[in-house]
């Protein structure tokens, strides 16, 4: 047996010759290109922290055998030879002064021996225990947990609090997941194309599958464990009923082999038609029997190959997918139906809420609550309804979504949209998690004041079984993963934030950025203020005032508040209603009434234009033009100065980052610089193009002082979709 004790000091010299390396390799700002994301695990550039961190590290071990523990094992060899700037041992089974011990009370007689037992039965399956012993009178860090995905959690947080340079000297903390179900959504076609997708084809290679799978698939399992995601849809919710074939089957089974040691889960999309389509089945009747027997038969097989498959998601009867309506039948029809197959196995139905009929003239904000509030109470205990965050659709500021408290009986999950579909896509920096907090913070007053949205996704208000939050993915084959260098800390922020509803935007940026670039304070105090206020300036130059909804048709990326044509509902003139009176959607009583389907309290707050916050007077007001706003302006002068100063701020976002120069590594910092380059300039489209185009209606002069338009309207309208 190995004592690894003194046998396996560094000596001196190797130490000195390390520290060296790491202030040389802080210095040099070595190449980047992203792809290692916020798990580079560089040599610690603190010097001070880093002698801390060696005297408290000396050996590692990791107690037990399963692929989870050896992911634990790689990840913490890679981990900490990289940050400590040495190789650590792994191999003693002798505890020693400065042990990092992990292991569960099962696999580890040491743990099992420990006085954790209490705080154990509170982690469940996915906490653990993070903690500064003393055993047998010598120093140690304990990793503890209930099962070994617990351990790996435990693990990554331990490696982050080293990449953020905290102090482990004194470590007590018990870490317990806010909710159960943490999953990525890709919208991701069988061709490799992703609908909204701005970096790049899906990760998903299906014509290799399952033959060869690309070593990135581990990487991206790493990258969302390190962040607690335990559950991947593969596959757009505008589905193809072909995943679902045996052959598709296999390659999902290859992906959910390499995902399993990293506690994630794979689902699919179920095509609500797939019994017809690829079954033969006359129908797809959720009634029908033969219908109910494919279902389960389906479900049988997918479980043959993956024994601890997730479950589905479905969208069902919206912008014409096939769904249970179709056939006379409600959605509780159908979602109960494929649950009904699942449960056996403990899978999952997310059903989505996202749902409106073009045939229906009603207000599409409304649609989605008409149709479940009704069916709340009427689903299985195994099935999710998925909201979209705002009752129209991932805008870059809605108010919360009015299903959030009106579901008592029902689980709701969140679904948020790290893919900035309607945020400028791939070219803007946005960071995200203000605009989660916002809807997570908002108080539905379900039972009265302080019944957040985040008690109910996290379950404290209504007390269901099950527990979630989704996030459509931003991820794609780019070899940084998102594209735009900070679209990472999208995915980042979800992450840690369905692990943790009570962390702030502020922290999470603050770690993301420490572990992303650099924790030089310089960088990170002014850097971390640009994300902070960087969706409120995308809000201020694209949809100021409570506007929503003015993109270009389709593809949602420039400015076409003069969309008109096609369904009421996908044009802009639906949603910004002006005319020569005023500009705004009336969703009072004297209009949709779509305030109505909030509690009480929130729509006494909403009601009068007066009481109204600005951030959201036209979503719910159609204000005139000359309407006094809080600043003394008139609505259309505010309109205005809105729109300037969205695009000044995306300029002074320019010089902050051009003031960085040298901080980071050149290739990122050029990366950014030019992506925000690309920004003013689209902030700048943004900006005239609407200004220009509400002009036609206000009739009124763009204030003194604000630079005026460089083209006419007409030159906007006619700029070619990319
Ligand atoms: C996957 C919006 C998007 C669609 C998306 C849909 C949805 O309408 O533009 O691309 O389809 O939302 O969430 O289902």
């Amino acid at each position: 047996m190995l004592n690894s004790g003194n046998s396996m000091k560094t000596p001196v010299p190797f130490r000195i010759i390390t520290v060296i390396l790491a202030l040389l390799s802080c210095l040099l700002l070595s190449g980047e290109d992203g792809y290692r994301l916020w798990l580079r695990y560089d040599v610690v550039c603190d010097t001070g922290m880093l002698r801390k961190y060696n005297s408290a590290l000396k050996q590692v071990m990791v107690e037990g055998h399963s692929g989870a523990l050896d992911a634990v094992r790689e990840e913490l060899q890679n981990g900490l030879s990289g940050m400590l700037g040495k190789e650590i041992p792994f191999e003693s089974k002798t505890l020693t002064e400065g042990t990092l011990l992990i292991g569960t009370p099962v696999s580890s007689e040491r743990i099992a021996a420990l006085p954790v037992k209490d705080l154990l039965k509170k982690t469940g399956p996915e906490g653990f225990i993070l903690k500064s012993c003393v055993i047998s009178d010598m120093h140690c860090i304990v990793i503890a947990a209930n099962t070994d995905i617990g351990l790996l959690y435990g693990t990554f947080h331990f490696l982050r609090l080293l990449q953020t340079g905290q102090q482990i000297g004194n470590l007590d903390r018990v870490c317990i997941p806010s909710t159960q179900f943490r999953l990525l959504n890709h919208w991701d076609n069988l061709n490799r194309t992703v609908e909204r997708g701005y970096a790049g084809f899906s990760l998903w290679d299906w014509p290799l599958l399952p033959d060869y799978v690309s070593p990135r698939i581990k990487d991206y399992a790493r990258a969302n464990a390190s962040v607690g995601i335990n559950g991947t849809v593969l596959t757009n919710v505008n589905a193809n009923a072909l995943v679902l074939t045996p052959q598709y089957l296999e390659k999902t089974a290859a992906l959910a082999d390499v995902f399993r040691p990293y506690g994630i889960k794979v689902y699919l999309t179920a095509r609500f038609s797939a019994p017809v389509e690829t079954g033969g089945l006359p129908t797809a009747d959720p009634l029908d029997p033969l219908v109910i027997e494919w279902w389960q038969k389906k479900a049988d097989e997918i479980y043959r190959l993956i024994p601890d498959f997730g479950g589905f998601l479905v969208k069902a009867n919206s912008e014409g997918q096939p769904g249970p309506q179709n056939y006379g039948r409600s959605h509780a029809d159908g979602a109960n139906m494929l649950a009904r197959v699942l449960a056996p196995h403990g899978g999952i139905v997310m059903w989505r809420a996202f749902v409106y009929d073009s045939n229906v003239p009603e207000d599409r904000a409304k649609q989605a609550y008409n149709e479940f509030k009704p069916l709340d109470g009427h689903f299985s205990a195994n099935v999710f309804l998925q909201v979209k965050n705002g009752p129209v659709d991932f805008q870059p500021r809605e108010p919360f979504h009015p299903l959030f408290g009106s579901m008592p009986g029902t689980p709701l999950m969140m679904e948020f949209q790290l893919t900035q579909e309607y945020l400028g896509q791939g070219t803007h920096l946005v960071y995200l998690a203000p605009l989660f907090k916002e809807c997570l913070q908002a108080d539905t007053y379900a039972k009265g004041k302080g019944s957040e949205v985040a008690s109910i996704i996290d379950g404290t208000l209504e007390k269901h079984g099950i527990t979630g939050m989704a996030g459509v993915a931003n991820t794609g084959t780019d070899r940084n993963w998102c594209g735009h260098p900070f679209a990472q800390s999208n995915w980042y922020a979800f992450g840690r934030l369905a692990w943790d509803l009570t962390l702030s935007a502020d922290s999470i940026a603050e770690e993301w950025l420490r572990m992303t670039f650099t924790d030089n304070e310089a960088f990170i105090i002014p850097v971390k203020q640009m994300m902070m206020d960087s969706r409120e300036y995308a809000v201020q130059y694209m949809t100021p005032l409570g506007l929503h909804h003015i993109m270009a048709r389709d593809h949602h990326h420039g400015p076409g508040p003069w969309v008109s044509e096609g369904r009421p509902d996908w044009t802009s003139v639906y949603y910004h209603r002006a005319d020569t009176a005023g500009i705004g959607f009336d969703r009072t009583a004297t209009g949709s009434n779509a305030l109505s389907q909030y509690f009480p309290e929130v729509e006494h707050q909403l009601e009068n234009p007066g009481f109204c916050p600005e951030s959201l007077l036209l979503w719910f007001h159609h204000v005139p033009w000359d309407y006094r706003m809080t600043s003394g302006r008139t609505l259309w002068e505010e309109l205005c100065y809105r729109y300037y100063d969205g695009v000044d701020s995306v300029k002074k976002m320019q010089q902050t980052w051009k003031s960085m120069e040298g901080m980071i590594d050149r290739e990122r910092f050029e990366h950014v610089k030019a992506m925000l380059s690309i920004q003013v300039k689209e902030a700048i489209w943004w900006r005239d193009a609407c200004v220009l185009y509400f002009q036609t209606f206000s009739r009124r002069p763009i204030p003194e002082g604000l630079e005026k338009p460089a083209h006419s309207l007409e030159y906007y309208k006619n700029i070619p979709t990319p």
